[in-house]
């Protein structure tokens, strides 16, 4: 059997937004700035593995609690006790001219198995939500204050929680619908545990699933940022001559933003989330000529050259591409890995890249300053996702990062210089595994570790 929660509270405070959240669901209900958005009771069901674990009751927020408790203190229901009091305003024709809203709430309370109390804490603990607590209170079942917009400051925390503490209500759980943290929504489940320990194991198994599905979630987000890098690192865009023209340009810039795009719409598949929620703006690209680093231990050995005279070797190799540019024919260049003591299967990728260089036509390739800020840009998307509750209604804008730190900069900078003689890597598919390699680790481990850092 699944737990009923009612979903209740002032107008605006937040109650959709709670269920949004907790369902990872941007459709459900309608959300606005405005009070009275929800108008209608509405039930939606958190399943997992085809089982209901929680049915969610959505209502609409309280207007006039004042008024309507005032009916039960002054009128002739004053010696009903409360539970009756609710059986008859639930459903009393005189009360629903004004508190045709409150008596949608009132006829759901004797539904449910928990009340979750949605308080907005931008707002001290006034009369009216006193008012609507008494009330609640009537129906005898266990309330847990929901305590919204925990992360909006100044607050009024302290203060609602002695106001509960005082009405016994201890168990309250903090909240922030926009600024989402996966501990505060276990504290809820934990809760929810102890005041049902019957349902125990299934909340313990919702919890497991939950933890599971956000690691996943991360997981592949940081995959495709990985992807995004090394496509980037290794995109090389040939020119038709020496000096790269404007069109070239364009097409190398193009390509670098269409990548970061295909990243981002990536990640909002992942995180359920639509296009609209996020900006891109202002990736600055500084493209630069490519140069092959011959004489990178790391490149030589790529190109099957062990070697324990490195400078020596790079000379050499150095000294057969100054005499084959010098005016052998194209066709020399097939010879060069020969020449070099290469193995040319391991050397292939960097054939174009040597015609090119014999035809004497410019290389783009992206500056690793573009790179870092494709890394840091990545990382804050992909940190402000993990964060964003699906009530959100602000476009995240993705602009300049935070800049890094000097040793950031230096490590980076090493780092995608090694990945931009990887030309082998690139490759349109993302859905392939990237190849088993230290510079692989090396990127995501930056990756985690920026994320972690946020
Ligand atoms: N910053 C912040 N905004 C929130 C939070 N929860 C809700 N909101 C915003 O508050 C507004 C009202 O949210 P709703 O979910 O419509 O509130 P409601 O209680 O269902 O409102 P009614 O149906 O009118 O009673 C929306 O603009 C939400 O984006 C929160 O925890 N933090
Ligand atoms: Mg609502």
């Amino acid at each position: 059997m699944a737990i009923s929660l009612l979903i209740v509270g002032h107008a605006n405070t937040g109650k959709t937004s709670l269920i949004r959240t907790l369902m990872r669901d941007q459709q459900f209900g309608a959300i606005d700035n405005r009070s009275g958005t929800t108008r209608h009771v509405e039930r939606i069901d958190l399943i997992i593995d085809k089982k209901p674990i929680l049915h969610l009751i959505d209502t609409p927020g309280f207007e006039d609690s004042i008024g309507l408790w005032q009916t039960r203190k002054y009128e002739a229901q004053a010696h009903e006790s409360g539970h009756n009091w609710l059986s008859y305003a639930a459903n009393a024709p005189e009360l629903t001219l004004h508190f045709e809203q409150e008596q949608k709430i009132l006829k759901q309370l004797s539904n449910c198995d928990i009340i979750l109390y949605v308080i907005d804490l931008r707002y001290g603990p006034l009369g009216k939500y006193l008012d609507e607590i008494d009330i609640l209170t009537c129906a005898n079942k266990p309330i847990v204050p929901i305590l919204n917009f925990c992360h909006v400051q100044p607050n009024y925390a302290r203060e609602w929680q002695q106001c509960l503490a005082e009405r016994q209500l201890h168990a309250h759980v903090r909240f922030d619908t926009v600024a989402f943290f996966f501990s505060d929504e276990r504290k809820l489940y934990q809760t929810l545990q102890s005041l049902m320990p019957d349902h125990y194991d299934q909340l313990n198994n919702l919890i497991k699933r939950r933890e599971f599905d956000a690691e996943q979630r991360l997981k592949k987000a940081q995959h495709a940022l990985m992807h995004m890098l090394v496509n980037s690192a290794t995109y090389q865009l040939p020119c038709r001559s020496a000096k790269p023209q404007p069109s070239d340009i364009q097409q190398f810039e193009d390509h670098i933003r269409s990548l970061e795009q295909h990243f981002v719409a990536h990640c909002l598949d992942i995180y359920t989330f639509q296009t609209s929620d996020v900006v891109l703006r202002g990736l600055a690209i500084n493209g630069s000529q490519w140069q092959q680093d011959i004489f990178d231990a790391d490149t030589l050995k790529n190109w099957g050259i062990q070697t324990t005279t490195v400078a020596a070797t790079g000379a050499a190799i150095g000294a057969s591409i100054d005499i084959l540019s010098a005016g052998l024919t194209l066709g020399t260049a097939t010879t060069l890995g020969a020449l070099i003591g290469a193995s040319w299967q391991t050397g292939q990728s960097f054939k174009s890249s040597i015609i090119n260089k014999l035809r004497n036509r410019a290389i783009l390739a992206t500056g690793s300053a573009t790179l870092i800020t494709l890394l840091y840009r990545g990382a804050e998307l992909i940190n402000h996702l993990h964060h964003r509750g699906h009530a959100t209604q602000q476009a995240f804008t993705i602009e300049d990062a935070k800049p890094p730190t000097k040793e950031e900069i230096a490590r980076y900078s090493q780092l995608f210089k090694k990945l931009a003689q990887r030309t082998e890597w690139n490759q349109e598919d993302t859905s392939q595994e990237l190849p088993n390699h230290s510079l692989i680790k090396q990127l995501q481990e930056e990756i985690i570790r920026l994320n972690d850092r946020d």
